[in-house]
């Protein structure tokens, strides 16, 4: 059975160093915290269900919407389990809601969390929730000049998920100018080409993702 998760300490912190005290949880617990940021229908949810079947138990998810809990219900009725965040009227997710959510969820056994921001390329880039790293998800049907336009969302990214290809056929998109202008702003940036669809590059870019994880672990001991 799973470790055991204590709540104490990042439920005290104040506010300002929660971020900081995130991260020292999570890595005390050998939790991966990997936050998904996207326009709003880029395919964040369509990446985790495309990823359930392949994760199982290792693996949770905190969803960031405004309204609505169902991007968390589609991730439960795969078995992924997965709590959901409403912002409101909040354009990024925050600290002291991951904190509040981890509240909620049952950890035990989770070497991987994905944190999928509310949809929005802009302001989840400025923020830290406690992850190890950001993955910004950009579909070909939103066009080729998004990673180009912005700059932040990609900088701030470890990888870039180009979704959605599988409609590529029926669109003007250039996604060698996509990887080109991510590496532009970010040159050490992995790019990824995948279709939720199809499954098409699921398993490479799950398989990137774990050794990260497993570098970010090792080097911690
Ligand atoms: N054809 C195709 N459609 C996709 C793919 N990924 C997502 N979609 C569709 O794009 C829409 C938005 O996807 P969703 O995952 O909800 O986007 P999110 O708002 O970023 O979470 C849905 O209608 C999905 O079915 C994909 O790889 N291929
Ligand atoms: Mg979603």
């Amino acid at each position: 059975m799973g470790k055991k998760i204590k709540l104490d300490r990042i439920v005290k912190a104040p506010g300002h160093k929660l971020a900081k005290e995130l991260q020292t949880f999570f890595r005390e617990h050998g939790i991966f915290v990997v936050n998904l940021i996207g326009s709003p229908g880029s395919g964040k949810t369509s990446l985790l269900e495309a990823l359930a079947p392949l994760l199982g138990n290792r693996a949770a998810v905190i969803e960031g919407d405004l309204a609505t809990d169902e991007d968390a219900r589609r991730l439960n009725k795969l078995g992924l389990r997965s709590f959901q965040i409403n912002t409101v009227d909040a354009c990024h997710l925050d600290p002291g809601m991951i904190r509040d959510a981890l509240q909620n969820m049952q950890l035990d056994g989770v070497e991987l969390l994905f944190i999928e921001n509310v949809g929005n390329l802009v302001c989840p880039a400025s923020f830290n929730i406690g992850e190890d790293m950001k993955v910004a998800v950009v579909s070909v049907t939103e066009g080729d000049d998004k990673p180009a336009k912005y700059p932040t969302a990609i900088e701030v990214s470890s990888a870039m998920v180009v979704t959605k290809i599988d409609l590529l056929p029926y669109l003007k998109c250039d996604v060698e100018r996509m990887k080109r202008d991510a590496r532009a702003h970010r040159p050490d940036i992995q790019c990824f080409i995948v279709s939720a669809q199809t499954g098409e590059g699921v398993r490479e870019y799950l398989a990137w993702m774990e050794e990260q994880a497993e570098g970010a672990l090792q080097h911690q001991e």
